[in-house]
């Protein structure tokens, strides 16, 4: 009794700022299990309304009431039943209020009912207990998880009497409650345990009765709300959501299991323990990240995974943090252990070109039947750099890439799960950028499981002192999932929140949190002496009973497994072990190659080589050019209402034979997309374009969200084109294409910044996973980056893509001339780690496109895209550059004037980009078109040695100068010189023309922008600049 006191106490009811219910919401509600839709709330007319009771805090409960008394007047308490018949027949207020026949006991006759008397005394009475009894079922609903029992340790790290909301109750309660625990909140006293009240239909405690004694109703609440198991829901806006939830957890006996049930649960248990131990005892010097503290995440996701294969799910991709890896790549993905043994092994030589990574890094890729179903299953887990949830996004791209090539528009055959841990879900701003993809129709995965491993804490911080939130997990309130919290240490509660996880992805396609409040048994790796940081918490630990050993003598003690047959389990799991570690010693060498979590079937040949290594024209025929031009210029639907300016820029496109930047890309796309290649262009504004030059998406401009792609119809059988504008996010965005692009080389997956500045934002995808991935996963990808850039006088964060980083990654030697080797170009592709152009011509930038997908293998590909290009009226391109026999230029030499008599050409000046129309426009007003050539490195990386030694023994006269608008600290100087050196052998200097070294990236001044233009093309073209210097 003191218990059920203490916790209705701290119950109390919310306050109107936490009311969060729309009161004008249509409301669906189950009313005998099957759901309904009612009329708006306040659309009940009636004599009702009238009754003198139905004041404001009332009228929810009465309205609510009324509802399913005119779906069925035998679902409400008789007394009911007389007051509506009576207020419908028109009864006058305050008249329609019938004595109660006694509840539970014989039903007062209808005819009896119909006489009518004046209200009662205890008509009032009635229904303010009825009230809050209501108040009470939606408080546990609310709160219960305040008071469950979540935390295995019971040391409370979440002192919810402390937190803002709180106090405010108590003082709330402090008023109108006084310290005589005999008055509760809610005008409810001992007095009235006993007493039997009809539930509200939002509760589904009672099972099968409709009415029971209050002390019934509040020991059901605490049952299913306040034990092992903390449910946060009603924040959801969607009451048939809120529904399924309640009836998930209230419904009597939800939690039982069957025998069979329980020893599964055993031996994944077993399992999960005896990994870690196994590790622990070989290596007891290795890093692991070990899951002790939180063996049950092995069975939580075997029951996610179990009960989604029976739903259907045919393909699981994953992702997750150090903590408790291996095991999960043993004991869920079903590693051969003898493979994750070896990796402990460090004289181990690697097979696989690449520098590799540490085993809590590497991915995985499995085909296999489920036991539990008899059902094929692929379960990967990708690979993941240490930076905590960067994977994230990059799992999400994958799963809709995948869900998309198998033609799985609603998510039930691929599914995604995320594990996290509590500091880095509530920490890293990458969690929240992918819950807010969750539900955008070209982002959507139709919903992910999340589970957090809560040791409540993170490597040494505490999470009082890590996060500003209750829980972890409250940034999926964002997205209205609903969150699970459980004790890790009730192995059967766990296993029941997995269920209805799964079920709840299943049935709603939305994103759910599993949050396992659990410990860490170790420090944050083995080697890590917690007690210097957690003190308190380690000396409880150190008291604390495993999981398993606690699960087990809870079976032992139900008899549901026998001592003997418990001890072959371990012993059997043990043998396991043993015999896989014996087989690893045999182990010579690493394959990284067998770590792969996205295998590309019939890509590579048999040997995992590229299946041709020459390099390809990327030209068209004409008549292709003019049918994808034609298509780039109409509105392909009837009766479309085209924006009038909009019909000028296409109609501009009918051009003869000259393709523009935009036409450029529609010409690649299309004819890629015409010869069975699927392209995916995602980014902020894409759809338009950042410069209003693309326009891929058009707009009906009389019938809202009617658009039309032209791009998807240009051929009967061609691939289909996705274009997407995305969340404003670089990080997550940029991520989820890069797993897009994992998926399948098949496909050109591109992602446009808004400004090239803005990339850095995602410089973690860049950083960990574009440049180094194939290093260090073996998988090549083939992901574009358009990176918008130019120094135009758009001040400092509107200039620069900052180039100079993506070089200075970029893993070629700048010190040594590469080995002249047949198809030079195409080996210099294949061995770099990504590579980066500058296009200065429509033509090019085509090429480059088409050659992304046309060569026989996939790197990344950077592209430093132009704005003001866009629109340059010689920034154009004739047919004739991209007929068939055309391809790529590394490098545009010059045409002009110099090359009737080079010798006597005084300097040749290399650039990138834009920047040579300045130089052009400068040498024609200068008039010394024959003594100054100009050559444009198109491909900056890799570096085309080859050709620039052409140029520079074709001027042996002429001095070599790298000209560049950015600044010298910046853009591509300190990449471009030691390489121009090496070509030549160091026997020429290389002068340097440009802007000066600057802390940002430009001037914020248009004048002072267009002074120090002035200034470096000066420099460029005087021949007397370096003399001084050399
Ligand atoms: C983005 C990022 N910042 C910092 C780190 C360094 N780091 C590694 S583990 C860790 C603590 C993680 O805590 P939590 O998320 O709770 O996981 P746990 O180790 O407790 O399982 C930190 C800060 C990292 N790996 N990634
Ligand atoms: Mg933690």
């Amino acid at each position: 009794m003191q218990h059920l006191r203490t916790t209705v106490a701290r119950l109390r009811p919310i306050t109107a700022t936490q009311t969060v219910k729309s009161q004008s919401q249509a409301r669906p509600m189950a009313v005998g299990g099957a759901l309904r839709t009612f009329e708006p709330m306040r659309s009940y007319t009636t004599s009702v309304s009238a009754e003198p009771f139905m004041n404001g805090t009332s009228s929810n409960y009465v309205e609510e009431m009324y509802y399913a008394w005119l779906e069925n007047p035998r679902s409400v308490h008789k007394s009911w039943d007389i007051i509506f018949r009576n207020a419908n027949a028109g009864v006058s207020p305050g008249a329609a209020y019938q004595s109660p026949p006694p509840l539970g006991g014989a039903a007062l006759g209808l005819a009896n009912a119909q006489a009518m008397v004046g209200a009662q005394p205890n008509m009032e009475k009635l229904v303010e207990d009825h009230l809050a009894v209501q108040s009470l079922v939606r408080a546990y609903q609310v709160r219960g998880h305040h008071i469950a029992k979540l935390d295995p340790l019971d040391i409370g790290v979440i002192d919810f009497d402390e937190s803002p909301v709180m106090l405010g109750l108590k003082k709330v309660g402090e008023k109108c409650a006084p310290a005589s625990s005999r008055c509760w909140f809610y005008g409810l006293d001992e007095s009235d345990l006993d007493k039997v009240f009809r539930l509200p239909t939002t509760t589904f405690i009672g099972g099968s009765e409709s009415v029971l004694p209050l002390k019934e109703i509040i020991s059901r609440l605490e049952m299913a709300y306040c034990q092992s198991i903390g449910v946060e829901f009603m924040f959801i806006n969607d009451l048939e959501q809120c529904q399924w939830i309640r009836q998930k957890f209230e419904r009597p006996g939800v939690m039982q299991f069957t025998l069979e049930e329980k020893r599964t649960l055993l031996t994944r248990m077993v399992r999960s323990t005896k990994f870690e131990e196994f590790l622990q005892r070989k290596w007891s010097s290795e890093k692991r990240f070990g899951l002790e503290g939180c063996e049950s995440l092995i069975p939580a996701l075997k029951t996610i995974i179990d009960k989604s294969s029976m739903n259907g799910v045919e393909s699981i991709i994953m992702g997750m943090p150090h903590r408790g890896r291996l095991n999960v790549l043993a004991n869920v993905i079903h590693k051969e252990l003898d493979q994750i043994f070896c990796q402990f092994d460090s004289k181990l030589e690697a097979a696989d070109e690449g520098s590799g990574d540490v085993k809590y890094h590497l991915g995985m890729w499995h085909r296999r039947i489920n036991r539990v179903t008899d059902r094929n299953i692929t379960l990967s887990l990708m690979a993941n750099p240490s930076h905590l949830e960067a994977v994230d996004p990059v799992v999400q791209g994958k799963t809709k890439a995948e869900q998309f090539y198998c033609g799985d528009t609603e998510g039930k055959r691929v599914m995604s799960i995320l594990l996290h841990g509590d500091a880095a879900f509530a920490g890293q701003g990458v969690v929240y950028e992918t819950f807010h993809l969750s539900d955008l129709p070209s982002y959507t995965t139709h919903g992910t499981v999340h589970v957090v491993v809560n040791n409540q804490v993170g490597f040494t911080t505490d999470p009082r002192v890590a996060r500003s939130s209750s829980y972890p997990t409250d940034v999926a309130k964002v997205v209205n999932a609903p969150i699970f919290h459980v004790n890790a240490d009730d192995p059967e509660a766990v296993m029941y929140v997995c269920n209805v996880a799964a079920e709840w992805r299943a049935t709603f396609h939305k994103d759910v949190v599993v949050d396992l409040v659990c410990y860490r048994r170790n420090g944050h790796n083995e080697m890590d002496e917690p007690l210097f940081t957690q003190p308190l918490m380690y000396k409880q630990i150190k008291k604390q009973k495993g999981v398993l050993q606690k699960y087990s003598e809870k079976l032992l003690a139900e008899g549901a497994v026998s001592r003997q047959d418990y001890e072959e389990e371990i012993a059997k799991y043990d043998k396991i072990c043993e015999e896989a570690h014996a087989r690893s010693k045999d182990e010579k060498i690493l394959h990284i190659k067998h770590w792969l979590d996205s295998p590309w079937p019939g890509f590579f040949n048999v040997d995992g080589q590229p299946k041709s290594m020459t390099s390809l024209s990327t030209g068209l025929p004409e008549e292709e050019l003019v049918h994808i031009g034609y298509i780039a210029s109409s509105v392909p639907v009837e009766d479309f209402t085209l924006h009038r300016g909009l019909s000028r820029i296409l109609k501009g496109r009918t051009a003869m034979r000259v393709c523009d930047w935009a036409l450029g890309e529609y010409m690649a796309f299309g004819s890629l997309l015409k010869e069975g290649t699927h392209i995916r262009l995602s980014g902020q504004d894409v759809e338009r374009g950042t410069f209003s030059h693309r326009h891929h998406v058009l707009h009906d401009q009389k019938i809202d969200r009617r658009i039309c792609i032209p791009m998807n119809h240009i051929s009967p059988n061609q691939a289909p084109y996705t274009v997407c504008n995305s969340s404003l996010s670089e990080y997550g965005v940029l991520g989820f294409e890069l797993g897009f692009a994992m998926a399948s080389p098949n496909a050109l997956v591109l992602w446009e910044a808004q400004f090239g500045d803005f990339n850095n934002t995602a410089q973690c995808i860049i950083d960990q996973f574009i440049c180094p991935g194939q290093a260090k996963w073996v998988r090549q990808n083939g992901i574009v980056l358009l990176l918008p850039h130019g120094m135009e006088g758009m001040g400092p964060e509107h200039s620069s893509a900052r180039p100079e980083r993506f070089l200075q990654m970029c893993n070629e030697d700048p010190d040594t001339y590469p080995v002249s080797v047949c198809e030079f170009a195409v080996r210099q592709l294949y061995d770099c780690n990504w590579i980066i152009v500058n296009c200065s011509t429509p033509a090019n930038y085509f090429h480059i496109l088409r050659r992304q997908i046309l060569q026989a293998f996939r790197k990344p590909l950077i592209v430093i895209t132009p704005k003001s290009l866009l629109r340059h009226p010689e920034a154009k391109s004739s047919f004739d550059d991209m007929l068939p026999g055309t391809h790529f230029q590394r490098l545009i030499p010059d045409s002009g004037p110099v090359c009737e008599n080079p010798e006597a050409v005084k300097r040749i000046v290399f650039c990138t980009g834009k920047v040579y129309y300045e130089l052009t426009r400068e040498r024609n007003n200068r008039g010394n078109d024959d003594i100054v050539a100009i050559a444009r490195i198109e491909q900056l990386s890799p570096f085309p040695f080859d050709q620039v030694k052409v140029e520079t023994d074709r001027y042996p006269n002429a001095d070599l100068v790298w000209c560049q608008e950015e600044h010298k600290n910046q853009g591509y100087y300190d990449y471009v010189k030691p390489r121009l050196r090496t070509t030549v052998d160091r026997t020429r200097p290389v002068w340097y023309a440009g802007r000066g070294p600057a802390a940002a990236p430009a001037t914020g001044n248009k004048a002072a922008h267009l002074v120090e233009l002035q200034r470096f093309l000066d420099t460029a073209f005087n021949l007397d600049a370096f003399t001084e210097q050399s």
